[in-house]
């Protein structure tokens, strides 16, 4: 017969005496609400503005958010940032990996900040969107300019595409602006189409190579070549110096053969020491006398128009992208159509124009 009678079974547990909290509740209760109360889009600008770090991070924590519902907040965010924004130098810095741009980042970084400057540190990652690693994760090879109260790095978002990336970036230099750096320094890899992307949201474009065995321009792109502001030649040093002249002498020659550039500026070649520092001063010197050409021939402003419409375009580009790829009823269809097409079915345009025709309820 089972025993119904619950105090008798041998699952019966006595109540002991409970044991006294370890924290006060109410304590824990004020500190929860604390951390779980969300800024609104104005206490993150008001706290940007009073140069509040830790509303700046909340701030692009929102705006790197892929949460639908983020996305009017963070525009809120960067549209009264956008009025804040002051005068600032906005440096794209790419080059292979190895090459030594975090080490390079480090010192140049440092040596801004002893001129009076506040940095900001930014990435854009092609490999971020693939594998949600992200370059400036290094932050050991930075470990100065992460002490440094006049610096703030900030590793690569993370996403379902390079273009949603660097929109992201786009958006983190206004707010880091609106908070007071002046100088934004953006990193990138030099694989993958991030160059372009980054290009279009700098106003000066370095890339950063090493002194190999004398066939220096093999294996370079051209388009970043055409980009480039300046080619610094890094790790000149030890028995590096000789072949790190030689081989700056051989991209000087080499970028003499491209057209002159709109800007009215040549581009540069030098050899630096991201360790020993040799060089370092004189790049930022450089990029001195390039603001100082740029601003006054106009296309310094010119060129930042163009960028803000070609990231007006690329916002619509990607929304519309999404909106097609994500719809319910192109989902199915698509994958239905793939396969077709992969069984000569159907033909790509006929597959193509029918999911078209659906989106468009033609
Ligand atoms: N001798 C010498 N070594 C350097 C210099 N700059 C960087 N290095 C070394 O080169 C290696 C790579 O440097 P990183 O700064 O990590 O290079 P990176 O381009 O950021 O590399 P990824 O993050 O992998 O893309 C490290 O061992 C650095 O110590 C330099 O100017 N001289
Ligand atoms: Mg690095």
């Amino acid at each position: 017969m089972a025993n119904t009678n619950p105090k008798k079974s041998a699952l019966h547990e006595i109540p002991g005496i409970p044991s006294p909290e370890s924290v006060s509740i109410e304590a824990a209760h004020s500190i929860q609400s604390f951390r779980k109360k969300t800024p609104t889009p104005a206490e993150l600008v008001q706290g940007i503005l009073a140069g509040n770090i830790t509303a700046l991070s909340r701030a692009i924590t929102l705006v790197e958010s892929t949460n639908p519902k983020h996305l009017s907040q963070a525009n809120e965010v960067i549209n009264s940032c956008l009025s804040h924004v002051k005068e600032s130098v906005r440096i794209g810095i790419t080059g292979v990996p190895g090459v030594g741009k975090s080490t390079f980042i480090e010192a140049f970084g440092k040596h801004l900040t002893s001129l009076g400057r506040k940095v900001a540190v930014l990435a854009v990652d092609p490999s971020s969107t693939i594998s949600h690693g992200s370059i400036l994760g290094d932050k050991t090879r930075m470990e100065e300019l992460v002490k440094d109260k006049n610096a703030f790095i900030r590793p690569s978002a993370s996403g379902e595409t390079l273009g949603g990336v660097a929109r992201k970036t786009r958006e983190t230099i206004t707010l880091c602006e609106a908070f007071g750096f002046d100088t934004i320094i953006i990193e990138t890899v030099g694989v993958g189409q991030s160059e372009t992307a980054v290009h279009s949201m700098v106003d000066f474009f370095l890339l950063l190579k090493i002194a190999g065995a004398g066939d220096e321009l093999q294996g370079i792109k051209r388009g970043i070549m055409e980009m480039a502001d300046a080619i610094v030649i890094n790790k000149a040093d030890g028995d590096n110096i000789r072949k790190s002249n030689l081989a700056k002498v051989e991209f000087n020659r080499a970028l003499h053969l491209f057209p002159a550039k709109k800007s009215g500026w040549t581009p540069t070649t030098a050899t630096c020491s991201a360790i020993t520092k040799e060089g370092i001063s004189a790049i930022w010197e450089t990029i001195l006398h390039y603001l100082k050409t740029t601003q006054s021939n106009q296309y310094f402003f010119e060129k930042r128009a163009s960028q803000n419409q070609y990231w007006m375009l690329e916002t619509i580009n990607e929304y519309l992208k999404n909106h097609f790829y994500n719809h319910p009823e192109i989902v199915p269809l698509l994958e239905k159509n793939k396969e077709a097409v992969a069984q000569n079915a159907l033909s790509p345009f006929a597959a193509a124009q029918d999911i078209l025709d659906t989106y468009f309820k033609k």
